[in-house]
C-alpha cells in the first residue's frame, strides 16, 4: 500500500508498526491519514506545518546554529522532542522549506536546516548524526565559504553552507 504522505505508522492510522499490515480500517484514506496529529500540529500556531506525517516549526527568534538546534528541542511540547529539520527527500524538503519561506520576510531571509561537516571538513552529516541520505545544494555549494558547517536554506528549496555563528531564523522538526 503507498500511503505516501501523512503516515505515521503504529499510531492509530489502521497500519501496525511496520506499516505492512492494515489493522482493518475501511479505506487507504482512513488508513494513511492521521486528523488527529494533523490538528495537534496546526493547533500550536500558525508557525507550525504538518507535511508527511511530521510537524515542523518556523522558529522566529534569531539564533547562531548551536544555540537553534537547543531551541528546536522545546518546540514540540517537552524536552529532546524537536531538532533543527532534517530533509531526508525531495517532498518533504521542498514543502517544508516553501512554507517556511512563507512565514518569514524578506522570504530570501535564511534560516538553519539540521546538517553540517562541522565534524570532518566536507562531510555532511544530519545535526543528530548520519550521513545525508538526500541532497539538494543551491549551484556551487557547498563551497565551504568562511570557513561555513552549517547548512541553512538559500534560493528556492535549495541549500548553501554557512557560518554556524550567523544568527538567523531557523526550522525545527519534530521527533
Ligand atoms: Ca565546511
Ligand atoms: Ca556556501
Amino acid at each position: 500500500m503507498d500511503c505516501a504522505g501523512n503516515l505515521k505508522c503504529g499510531q492509530g492510522n489502521g497500519l501496525d508498526d511496520n506499516c505492512n499490515t492494515s489493522l482493518g480500517f475501511p479505506s487507504d484514506y482512513d488508513c494513511c491519514y492521521d486528523p488527529k496529529s494533523d490538528a495537534e500540529c496546526l493547533a500550536k500556531g500558525s508557525n507550525h506545518t504538518y507535511i508527511n506525517g511530521i510537524c515542523f516549526f518556523v522558529a522566529m527568534d534569531l539564533f547562531n546554529y548551536t544555540d537553534a538546534m537547543v531551541n528546536c528541542q522545546t518546540q514540540f511540547g517537552s524536552n529532546n522532542t524537536g531538532k533543527l529539520f532534517e530533509p531526508r527527500d525531495r517532498s518533504t524538503n521542498d514543502q517544508v522549506i516553501q512554507f517556511a519561506k512563507q512565514m518569514i520576510l524578506p522570504s530570501t531571509s535564511k534560516m538553519h536546516i539540521g546538517i553540517n561537516d562541522m565534524a570532518t571538513e566536507g562531510t555532511w552529516q544530519y545535526a543528530t548524526g548520519g550521513d545525508l541520505v538526500y541532497t539538494n545544494w543551491g549551484l556551487g555549494q557547498p563551497d565551504n565559504h568562511a570557513n561555513g558547517d552549517c547548512g541553512q536554506t538559500w534560493t528556492g528549496t535549495t541549500w548553501d553552507d554557512s557560518i554556524c555563528n550567523q544568527k538567523k531564523r531557523s526550522i525545527c522538526e519534530m521527533i
